[in-house]
């Protein structure tokens, strides 16, 4: 076995790449060094295997489609797991297991697991390699898909392990798919564990490693994103005083000039890339994207909180991404992406469900099927998704690589809620804010991730991601207060997009007209905008929003402002009911805000 280290003086590095081929068994070892040369060579030896499919070069260069078995199309949350030394500490919302029992399975499960294959080691770093905050990571993976992946979504190859060379500090994360060849035995194009109950995606904080056994797809194999960036990463942030986010950031700027940035968090399915790149409807108004999914947020030397985004790319759910709803995603999909799960067009381009493109005559589904649009069958699966670079993106920030991040102004929560919730309100405190964002919740459409239907509380948007007890989150939240001058925080708004009337319509028309709430944010931001209190916080005057040229009527306006009391009673039991997890962990403060709410909505 070829098992050559790459360039790098980490004897650390080098034993432990040692102890995993001894574990695994791949046939050779391959060190990444995160050139285009390599890239290249990886998309043709995939191709070759039937693992990818080359798209029209005219259409579509340097881009590819691959297609997952149908057992490996989304995250698992089930399967994930924090394995912290006491069960408390992973809290009520996370799938603990003992971690000796957990390493022992482990141990079984990856014994000879990459024999036949190829191991990669890919050295990464999320964040820029210069900011105080960027962090190495080293996955190891029989997955050339997911190598590809990670050179998109992360800074890869040689610069990392000279990084590293200096520090030697990296976080372990092992990937396999978990399906080892026998001698001879033919290989299939998505190779997998198929038996969901052996699939792990597990987490160890006490050394802060990752162990990912049985899926190649998204969030369970690309190691940089949810695992490390934000489960290990929350986990790092609360023991360093810093912050690891699952929001959006971007830039708002006025026809004056004036920038404020903001950070919004929205759970999954809620329109977050669209928001992150969205077109401003608004006259002179600019937005700039400096990231979709997650940002890390560190206090500054001025007190003032500054995020920066640790991926480099996008991974955007496809069905549903189009001209008008995200025009700017398809063109940062253009060229050098990788598409997984979505229709192959005659054309060898591809196609998705309510991409605002007519739907070809025939093309070949997910699934690798004849399919015609009415065959009655949906071309695309729901969790499809496109892999292109940020750099890519036509409203991409100047300072979206800035190693010392951008200072924000205003944090965001949201959540898909069709009724009860207005369309924007602002909190009235810091504290009022962190109760905010603990209470957000989502009426689940995500169906592609095994949910049942219902409002699902969501804090933070950080539900599947947080890598401890929320109680604890909560308090480390609240922790800022102290940490810097309070008047140096961000604001805090709440903002619901999907509230629709008595006949099921959607009353606000959302996309590119979200700039008129974004618009309001900067002038409170700026002690500009138009509020009255209510129980649940400030929500615009009746004449604050920009309605120039908005075809929403002065009811439907008034009805998404509105505060329907009965309804946020009942909101106040369940966000109760929620909180009742948390026990003895749940702070105070929280639990203070949600009497206040209550006194203030006129109930006991
Ligand atoms: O199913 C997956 O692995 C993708 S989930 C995902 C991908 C990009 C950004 N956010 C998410 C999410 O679930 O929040
Ligand atoms: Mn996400």
């Amino acid at each position: 076995m070829d098992t050559k280290p790459g360039h790098t003086k980490c004897e650390k590095l080098i034993r432990w790449v040692e102890e995993i081929a001894k574990l695994t068994q791949p046939n050779a070892v391959h060190w990444c060094d995160g050139s285009q040369k390599e890239y290249d060579e990886l998309c043709d030896l995939m191709v070759k295997h039937g693992t990818f499919i080359k798209l029209n070069e005219k259409l579509r260069p340097n881009s590819y489609l691959a297609r997952s078995h149908p057992s490996d199309v989304a995250r698992v949350e089930d399967r994930t797991f924090i394995c912290s030394e006491s069960k408390a500490d992973a809290g009520p919302t996370n799938n603990w297991a003992d971690p000796a029992q957990m390493r022992a399975e482990l141990r079984e499960l990856f014994k000879g697991c990459m024999a036949g294959r190829t191991m990669y080691v890919i050295p990464f770093c999320m964040g820029p390699m210069d900011s105080p905050i960027a962090k190495v990571g080293i996955e190891i993976t029989d997955s050339p898909y997911v190598v590809a992946n990670m050179r998109i979504m992360t800074r890869m190859g040689q610069a990392v392990l000279d990084k590293l060379d200096g520090t030697g500090e990296f976080i372990p994360c092992v990937h396999s798919v978990g399906a080892p060849l026998k001698p001879g035995q033919a290989d299939v194009p998505w190779p997998c564990e198929p038996e969901v109950p052996r699939k792990h995606i597990v987490h160890f904080p006490s050394d802060r490693s990752i162990w990912s056994y049985g899926s190649g797809y998204g969030g369970n194999a690309l190691l940089g994103k949810k695992c490390l960036a934000l489960r290990i990463a929350s986990i790092a942030a609360r023991a360093e005083g810093w912050m690891a986010e699952h929001m959006l950031i971007l830039c708002l700027t006025s026809p004056e000039g004036k920038k404020h940035y903001m950070c919004a968090a929205f759970p999954s399915a809620c329109g977050k890339t669209n928001l992150a790149m969205m077109q401003p409807t608004l006259p002179g108004w600019k937005l700039t994207c400096l990231g979709d999914d997650i940002a890390w947020l560190r206090i500054g030397r001025d007190g003032r909180l500054y995020a920066m985004n640790p991926e480099t790319g996008f991974f955007g759910v496809a069905p549903g991404t189009s001209e008008k709803t995200n025009p700017n995603a398809l063109a940062t999909a253009a060229r050098n992406s990788i598409f997984t799960n979505v229709v192959l067009t005659p054309e060898n381009d591809i196609w998705w469900e309510d991409m605002g493109r007519p739907a070809p005559a025939k093309g070949i589904d997910w699934q690798g099927q004849e399919w015609t649009p009415d065959c009655g069958r949906k071309g695309a699966h729901p969790n499809s998704r496109f892999t292109a670079p940020a750099s890519q993106c036509p409203v991409i920030d100047p300072d979206w690589e800035n190693p010392r991040g951008v200072p924000i102004s205003a944090f965001i929560f949201g959540g898909r809620r069709a009724s009860t919730i207005p369309l924007v309100y602002e909190g009235f405190s810091w504290e009022h804010g962190v109760f905010m964002g603990s209470a957000a919740g989502s009426e689940t459409t995500a169906a592609a991730i095994g949910l049942a239907a219902g409002v699902r509380r969501d804090p933070m948007a950080m539900l599947p991601f947080c890598g401890y007890h929320m109680g604890d989150y909560f308090a480390h939240w609240l922790s800022f207060a102290q940490r810097t001058d309070r008047s140096k925080l961000p604001k805090v708004f709440f903002a619901n997009w999907f509230r629709k009337s008595a006949d099921g319509k959607w009353l606000w028309p959302g996309f590119g007209e979200n700039s008129r709430v974004l618009k309001w944010i900067c002038e409170r931001i700026d002690g500009t905008g138009k509020a009255v209190k209510t129980p649940i916080g400030w929500l615009p005057t009746p004449d604050a929003l920009d309605t120039n040229g908005l075809k929403v009527s002065r009811p439907e306006l008034a009805e998404l402002l509105s505060v329907d009391v009965e309804g946020w009673k009942k909101e106040a039991d369940d966000v109760a009911e929620n909180y009742a997890k948390f026990g003895d962990r749940l702070p105070k403060a929280m639990a203070d805000e949600l009497k206040a709410l209550r006194q203030r909505l006129g109930g006991s």
